[in-house]
């Protein structure tokens, strides 16, 4: 087990026994002196060693200093490391819970099998990447509690419901697996996900996410829909749009993408209520090919628009598979959009969908990958957080009879108060 301690230009690795009890590492003057006269290499496997330069920002590393080989002297440590850069030190804090999950909860700080000391070379922001260390599980943590703890606006409805609407294979599925990731605390993959020229969803889907910490549903439901195609007659149908709105479409609806659903369908929800209806829409689109979407897609992407415009409805708009994501935590979550895209991408978006930067949200889906990744999280949660403000807003702004439908108004007066068709 390694733990870091960083500098402008030097970073500390202490070698913790992975055992749980142990007493610290004393060298040997024999096997020092061994040593002495060979290479001196990192206990670092390769991996570990890849691993901590990625962290850092691809720096290289050049050892200066091992306890093992140098002896535990503090002098000679400072001789070796000192004229070799500035020093900003950091310690690394593991979160007791997750020292429970990594199984090493009973090591204790002080006990170190060795210490080492690199110089390194090519850092470019030294806070920033101190930060990124320290600051990245702690930032996601909080995240997570608030939006545990969400609860949406004056309790007119139980959950907020958030349709994820864009062309095929924009990320739809994906970004609804990556949020039930995040909160059950692993990478899962519930719904299909795939690559085809029509879409792999043909179901309307309402999804619920569970709290990984007591299995009690979250406040917010996904709902994911067939995606859209520049096509007439291929993909979700426009006339289905603004039935899935009112919430008249029912979980599981197969859609048809030559025939909307009509009020005779068997299972059409005919007095849908405050509840049943969307009350955020979340534009989803791959951040790769808004420069090269088609002008058939960009005219749908006006109608769809003008549809929920007219409903008050708040929109935002959801750009995944961005690959850059690691450079938002160059400086700070503020200026994340403007460290990941181009504003080209940005204004040709805000034309298009007339949605101010603020609601331009973006992500990086857990898609093929199985390993869970904090800065994910934070985009992830971030754009959720973004669209229960949307929705929020939303329920604020509605009429006052639309509300009134909370202390008993009739359901099918309430629908037809709706200002969309
Ligand atoms: N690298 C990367 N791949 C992604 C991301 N989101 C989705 N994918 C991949 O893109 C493909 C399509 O993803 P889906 O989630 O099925 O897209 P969709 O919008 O639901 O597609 P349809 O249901 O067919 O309309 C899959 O191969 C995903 O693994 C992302 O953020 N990054
Ligand atoms: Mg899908």
């Amino acid at each position: 087990m390694i733990s870091a301690e960083l500098s402008a230009s030097r970073v500390w690795l202490l070698h913790k026994p992975d055992g749980a009890a142990c007493t610290p590492f004393k060298p040997d003057p024999a096997f020092t002196n061994r040593y002495r006269t060979m290479a001196v290499t990192t206990r670092m496997t390769w991996n570990e060693e890849k691993i901590l330069q990625k962290l850092l920002g691809n720096v290289s590393l050049s050892l200066l200093f091992k306890s093992s080989v140098h002896e535990c002297s503090v002098a000679d440590m400072i001789n070796k490391c000192n004229h070799q850069g500035s020093t900003i030190t950091s310690t690394v804090f593991i979160d007791h819970s997750l020292r429970i999950a990594l199984g090493i909860q009973h090591i204790i700080s002080s006990n170190y099998l060795e210490c080492e000391v690199f110089r390194v070379e090519g850092i470019q922001d030294v806070k920033g990447y101190i930060w990124r260390i320290t600051g990245v599980a702690q930032y996601r943590n909080g995240l997570l509690a608030e939006l545990r703890a969400y609860k949406p606006y004056a309790d007119l409805v139980s959950e907020i419901n958030i349709l994820l609407l864009g062309p095929v294979g924009s990320g739809k599925s994906s970004f609804f697996n990556s949020v039930k990731s995040v909160f059950r605390g692993h990478v899962t993959r519930q719904a299909a996900v795939g690559s085809d020229v029509t879409s792999i969803t043909e179901l309307y889907r309402i999804y619920s996410i569970k709290d990984g910490n007591d299995g009690k549903s979250l406040p917010f439901m996904l709902c994911d829909t067939m995606g859209l195609d520049e096509k007439e007659g291929v993909g979700l149908h426009m006339d289905d749009i603004p039935q899935i709105l009112k919430g008249c479409v029912p979980d599981r609806y197969h859609f048809r993408p030559q025939q909307p659903i009509t009020s005779r369908h068997p299972t059409f929800i005919t007095s849908p209520s405050l509840k049943d209806r969307i009350h955020c829409v979340a534009y989803v689109l791959d951040i790769n090919c808004i420069n090269s979407l088609s002008s058939e897609m960009v005219e749908k992407f006006k109608q769809v628009h003008k549809i929920v415009l007219n409903c008050g409805i708040q929109q935002v708009a959801l750009l995944t598979k961005v690959k850059n994501y690691h450079g938002v935590l160059q400086k700070d979550f503020l200026n994340m959009n403007n460290s990941m895209t181009s504003q080209s991408q940005i204004m040709k978006i805000q034309k298009m969908l007339k949605i101010p930067i603020s609601k331009i949200l973006m992500v990086e889906n857990y898609a093929p990958e199985w390993e869970q990744d904090p800065l994910k999280d934070i985009l992830i949660l971030s754009a959720l957080r973004q669209m229960l403000r949307a929705a929020d807003d939303y329920l604020e702004d509605l009429p006052l009879g639309v509300t009134d439908e909370v202390a008993g108004m009739s359901q099918l007066d309430m629908c037809d108060q709706l200002p969309c068709f």
